[in-house]
């Protein structure tokens, strides 16, 4: 029959896939086809796949299956970021282990990702809560426990009341958990970090290449600002009954005149030092005001300024003026120093403050504009330096040099560069996840767990409510676990019970595609080099400052160990759209979610992956309630009957040359615009070209040559080999009837034939008020602006517009111009 019946042809074909496996990549480095390695961000196991996969996978299964056709050597491979929080909290509620609801859950989604056919090489499968995988965590912890780069210190940090466990700053999204949404409070603790702020100035500096298209401009800028790179000074300020002097951050070092107080970040340990006496007791109603305030809230320009005087003053290292010391909440007790040098006259939140309190506001840099205290808005641009001693007269930027050098001179200050990032917090309060493998000893101190002893296992006695939690981790109620010798000198000893945040896994499992059954290393060098780095490389851009940060920060360490070869892990980032329903993101509470098991049932997988790519650029959203996967089947439909009435109608081989010489131009087309389609990933445009070729061989079997003629054979071949970049199943199926054996999915791509693609020129009428005054012979695919520039060049068209107004014009490529004048 000529009908597609979806649901027949992906259990034939799936078997077949199974049996064939044509996805596999080849290691051997005696294959000399180019070498593609496309990964998709691997998938979180909470339930089956839903339409937020369905949308990255089918993008990256089309990057993919372009290589596999154009006979590239092509690694894409597939695995699970398996530990997190949903499985503990599920395990709490249901009195199991995690474990169980995550391999069961993998499980589901192993057979869904089948079902919908992507070309991944199973072979190379990975789950980072196997103890094979995470063993190389610890290895890797390890690595940089003895670099220096891992380290525990005391420090206020971000707590989320709800899950109660620990976050890094990169996973609270203004002032709340980026997981459960609960808002962060900040608590001292003593706890693990990466020091990825040593690689602040390479994170920043390599973005360079991955611009041009490589890197979305949007993420490269989060990063930019995440990572916050600030020139300026550190300047440091005698305060009286203080022995050392305080140092200040500033970018605007040459407004050192102009500051008339002093501010320290109310809950820095520094404001309570400096208090004194007589203002103890309203210090300490402020401070304890200030701690339920989130960053956000403190940050705020909206907010009125609040703050207290501490009743010291600080002395200005240039002008001796002494200066009153307050304690403010504007001032963040984490960035630069803590305390900053307040400069009213050309900062707002310094004059906004001092207007609140009465400060003087002296201004030192004359820009012609009103004076701040009488405006309320701070000059924060270019001018000339007044009232600043040996600075007078100068503009800014000299400024700036000038008081740099003069302080270095003195030995009170240095011009000094400033980073927003701080280093990564990785310990967790929680089970699910990487034991940290450091053993805590009363003599030795932090012991690394012998490279021989990896993987320290999670143990396996704690299920359901020993995982609660309690603000302490669940491990430390496994005593059994927790007693050992301490490797260094055998006395009795504790293992850390904090687990790694599970972004520690997801850092490097790239590499671990590479060799992912190996034991003896976390990858072999040898194939990471082969492959990596990533070429193409898609998922969502909520990981811009987090999982993609971290990725880069893992690499370049790695490269410094001498264990890679590059320093940047993904050559080009592909972040898709969300797919959304009616508008807004899919959820429970507004009940627009869309099943894609459903979908799936109802439509087939070709038609909805083709509903997912036809619906626009990848990188926008798609709406669901916008598209029709309807539409996409029965688009499906004809596809598949013009490749079996053609199949029927002819052989394979059969030579072309002699066919219609009409439809061979649009096939050859079709080819030309396809492959720059995709090649600009754009394939929304691919399939529009696909769906064109379609409705002209159907012209050609209904009322042209008919269905033997070959050029219909070439323009059915031609869908069937494009067609299954988008809809495999029905590829295949079509390429069968065709009369081909084996699969459709591997090195059939064509070449389009130059000579078929020259174009017959059409004729362009040019009309100047109404009248026709010119004609064009121009390409049938001009473009507007082209066509328009085309008919102002024309000098017969000139003649007749004369010196008049043009009002308007109305181009329609490729037919006409009007040109309107009056
Ligand atoms: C004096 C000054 C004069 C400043 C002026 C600005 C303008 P970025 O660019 O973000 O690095 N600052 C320093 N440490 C701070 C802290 N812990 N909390 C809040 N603000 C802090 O900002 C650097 C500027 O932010 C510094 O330069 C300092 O104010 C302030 F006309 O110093 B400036
Ligand atoms: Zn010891």
């Amino acid at each position: 029959s000529d009908v597609y019946d979806a649901r027949a042809l992906q259990e034939k074909w799936q078997a077949r896939w199974e049996k064939d496996a044509p996805f596999l990549a080849d290691d051997s480095p005696a294959d000399d086809r180019p070498r593609r390695y496309v990964v998709d961000m691997f998938a979180y196991p909470s339930g089956d796949l839903h339409m937020g996969h369905a949308e990255v996978y089918a993008i990256g299964d089309v990057i993919a299956r372009y290589g596999f056709q154009r006979g590239e050597n092509v690694l894409h491979p597939i695995g699970w970021d398996s530990f997190g929080l949903p499985a503990e909290n599920a395990a709490i509620r249901n009195d199991s282990h995690p474990a169980a609801w995550t391999y069961a859950n993998i499980e589901t989604q192993a057979e869904s990702f089948r079902r919908y056919g992507i070309s991944v090489d199973w072979t190379r499968r990975l789950h980072t809560s196997d103890p094979e995988y995470y063993r190389w965590n610890q290895w890797m912890f390890l690595r940089l426990f003895g670099r220096g780069l891992a380290y525990r210190k005391d420090g206020l940090v971000n707590w989320c009341p709800q899950d109660q466990t620990v976050l890094a700053n990169e996973q609270v999204v203004q002032g709340r958990c980026e997981r459960c949404g609960a808002e962060v409070v900040r608590r001292g603790l003593n706890q693990w970090y990466f020091r990825i702020t040593d690689y602040a100035d390479r994170l920043l500096d390599d973005m360079d290449r991955l611009e041009g298209g490589n890197w979305p401009d949007e993420i490269l800028t989060m990063q930019r600002n995440w990572i916050g790179r600030s020139h300026g000074a550190d300047v440091r300020f005698e305060i009286d009954g203080r022995e050392e002097a305080v140092p200040v951050f500033t970018t605007r070092p040459d407004t050192l005149y102009g500051a008339t107080f002093f501010v320290v970040a109310a809950d820095a340990p520094l404001a309570d030092e400096l208090c004194a006496p007589e203002q103890r007791a309203e210090f300490e109603a402020y401070r304890a005001q200030v701690a339920k305030l989130s960053d956000i809230e403190r940050q705020s320009t909206e907010r009125p300024k609040t703050g207290v005087f501490l009743g010291r003053y600080a002395v200005n290292p240039v002008s001796g003026e002494r200066m009153p010391v307050w304690a403010a909440d504007y001032v963040l007790a984490d960035y630069g120093h803590g305390a900053i040098m307040a400069v009213p006259a050309h900062d707002q939140r310094d004059l906004d403050f001092a207007l609140k309190f009465e400060l003087p506001v002296r201004v030192v840099v004359d820009t012609g504009e009103p004076h701040p205290a009488e405006t309320g808005i701070a000059t924060a641009g270019d001018g000339t330096l007044v009232n600043s001693g040996p600075l007078d007269g100068l503009g800014k930027d000299e400024a700036v040099q000038r008081i740099i050098g003069i302080l270095e001179e003195r030995g009170t200050g240095e011009g000094t560069v400033n980073f927003r990032l701080r280093d990564w917090l990785i310990s967790r309060q929680r089970f699910w996840g990487t034991p940290i493998p450091i053993v805590h000893c009363p003599d030795c101190g932090e012991v690394p767990v012998p490279d021989d002893q990896l993987p320290v296992r999670l143990p396996d006695d704690l299920k359901g409510a020993d995982l609660a939690p309690k603000g302490v981790s669940p491990l430390a109620a496994a005593t059994d676990w927790v007693n050992v010798d301490c490797p260094g000198c055998g006395a009795p000893a504790k293992r850390d019970t904090d687990t790694m945040d599970t972004f520690v896994d997801s850092s490097w499992y790239f590499l671990r595609y590479c060799s992912p059954n190996l034991d003896t290393a976390p990858f072999d060098r040898e194939l990471v080099d082969r492959w990596g780095p990533v070429d193409n490389y898609i998922g969502g851009k909520e990981h811009a400052t987090l999982h993609l940060l971290y990725a880069r920060f893992f690499t370049k360490a790695l490269y410094d160990m001498g264990l890679v070869g590059f320093t940047e892990p993904f050559k080009r980032l592909l972040n898709q759209g969300q797919v959304i329903n009616q508008g807004k993101a899919m959820s429970k509470s507004l009940g627009n979610g869309v099943d894609l098991g459903q979908e799936i049932d109802n439509y087939g997988v070709d038609a909805v992956r083709l509903t997912m790519l036809f619906a626009g650029p990848p990188e926008d959203d798609v709406d669901w309630a916008d598209v029709s996967p309807g539409a996409s089947l029965k688009f499906l439909n004809r596809a598949f009957r013009v490749m079996a009435q053609a199949g029927a109608a002819s052989e394979p081989g059969t030579e072309p040359a002699t066919g219609d010489l009409a439809l061979r131009k649009a096939t050859h087309q079709t080819i030309d615009k396809v492959t720059a389609a995709i090649e600009a990933q754009r394939f929304n445009v691919a399939i529009a070209r696909v769906m064109e070729l379609v409705t002209a061989a159907r012209k050609a079997i209904d009322s042209g040559p008919g269905a033997a003629d070959p050029a219909v054979r070439e323009a059915a071949e031609v869908i069937a080999v494009t067609l299954s970049l988008f809809a495999p199943y029905v590829a295949e199926e079509g390429w069968e009837r065709l009369g081909h054996s084996g699969t459709v999915a591997v090195g059939n791509w064509r070449a389009a034939d130059p000579a078929l693609l020259v174009q017959d020129a059409v004729t362009c009428v040019v009309q100047v008020a109404s009248k026709v005054r010119d004609k064009l012979q121009v390409a049938p695919d001009i473009s507007e602006e082209e066509l328009e520039r085309l008919a102002f060049a024309s000098e017969k068209v000139q003649g007749f517009i004369g010196g008049k107004e043009i009002r308007k014009v109305v181009v329609r490529a490729p037919k006409l111009v009007n040109i309107v004048v009056g």
